[in-house]
């Protein structure tokens, strides 16, 4: 049997730890031959809460589940992990302005990025889920100057998703028969859900639909797809969130499908005039435990449009958190 690896869950006590830890320890995310120890990090208050989600865990005994570790601390939680999740932060409350918002967030991830500088595996994968996603991933980025910036990414895979299961929905056929959509971007409602290249059985998605639905009623179906959720739920969306951050590291960590693409929120290398640095969704290929942007891809002008808005939100976003002094 493998070693096992350690994966650092942050939130852990919150409604998306409560979905996502238990598919870890199941092997969902990184295979059912892989062991986990986990290693949970919590705001003081939480630890009686999380006390009470490790006691759950320890009586589903999973067999890949090797140890659990709870903390704090940020240089306890991520000492010596190979994975990441990033999951808990601060909410946006009513009257917040996007400055304060950052500037709350920056206080939970210049740390926490510092904290994986010092002591996590050199070769750790970080996601984060945490809004503002991109932007967060960035402070923690920024903050650890000894790790690849590669090694940081956001989360898009709940947008990309909701993006197959709406145009699931839309044709009449199963979610297995789509490929290749993309989402472009901040994971916010600038971003582009993009089905130039999209298929659907093997047909080009554009010819399955009408051009009107896909520009005026898709794109903000997708994006608004969170506040659909709060509205019918009186909650955020929790489950299908863990199931998309299983998938994202999943891909990452052990591959993607022959001839599919996903979408992952990675640091723009320049590629498709995406301003340098910026934690963008892109799609990608994975393989051996690295991505690749996918080249090559016919940008329209409607599609150009919508990638470089949502690029000028992100390029706001790290000038505000410039600004704050948090990058
Ligand atoms: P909850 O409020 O249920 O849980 C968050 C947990 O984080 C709490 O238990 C809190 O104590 C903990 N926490 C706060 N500060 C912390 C710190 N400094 N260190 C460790 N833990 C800390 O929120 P939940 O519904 O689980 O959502 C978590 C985050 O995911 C939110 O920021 C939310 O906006 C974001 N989401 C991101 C999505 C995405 O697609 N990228 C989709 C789902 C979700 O909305």
């Amino acid at each position: 049997t493998k070693p096992p690896v350690r994966v650092a869950v942050t939130g852990a006590a919150g409604q998306i730890g409560y979905s996502l830890l238990f598919r870890i320890a199941s092997g969902d995310m990184l295979g059912k031959d892989q062991p986990v120890i986990l290693q949970l990090l919590e705001i003081t208050p939480a630890l009686k809460a999380l006390n009470g989600v490790v006691m759950e865990l320890r009586d589903c005994a999973f067999p890949l589940l090797a140890d659990i570790v709870t903390s704090d601390d940020p240089m306890v939680a991520f000492k010596d992990i190979d994975y990441a999740l990033l999951v808990g932060a601060m909410p946006r409350k009513a009257g917040m302005e996007r400055g304060d918002l950052l500037g709350a967030n920056g206080g939970i991830f210049k740390p926490q990025g510092e904290a994986l500088n010092a002591v996590a595996s050199r070769d750790v994968k970080v996601l984060v889920v945490g809004n503002p996603a991109n932007t967060n991933a960035l402070i923690a980025q920024q903050n650890a100057p000894d790790l690849n910036p590669g090694q940081f990414t956001a989360m898009v895979r709940l947008d990309h998703n909701r993006a197959i299961s709406q145009l699931a929905e839309q044709t009449g056929k199963p979610v297995s028969s789509i490929q290749n959509l993309t989402i472009w971007g901040n994971h916010s409602s600038t971003q582009y859900p993009d089905l130039s290249a999209a298929t659907v059985d093997g047909q080009p998605a554009l010819d399955l639909v009408e051009r009107d639905w896909y520009e005026n009623t898709y794109i903000s179906t997708v994006a608004k797809r969170g506040a659909a959720i709060i509205e019918a739920r009186g909650l955020s969306s929790a489950a299908s969130a863990a199931s998309a951050a299983i998938d994202h590291m999943r891909d990452w960590a052990l591959g993607t499908a022959e001839g599919q693409w996903v979408s992952m929120g990675i640091p723009s290398d320049g590629s498709y005039g995406i301003p340098e640095g910026l934690i963008y969704g892109f799609p990608v290929t994975c393989k051996n435990g690295q991505y690749e942007i996918v080249q090559g891809l016919e940008v329209s002008d409607f599609s150009r449009g919508k990638m470089d808005a949502t690029a000028q939100e992100l390029t706001e976003e790290r000038d505000e958190v410039r600004k704050l002094g948090l990058v």
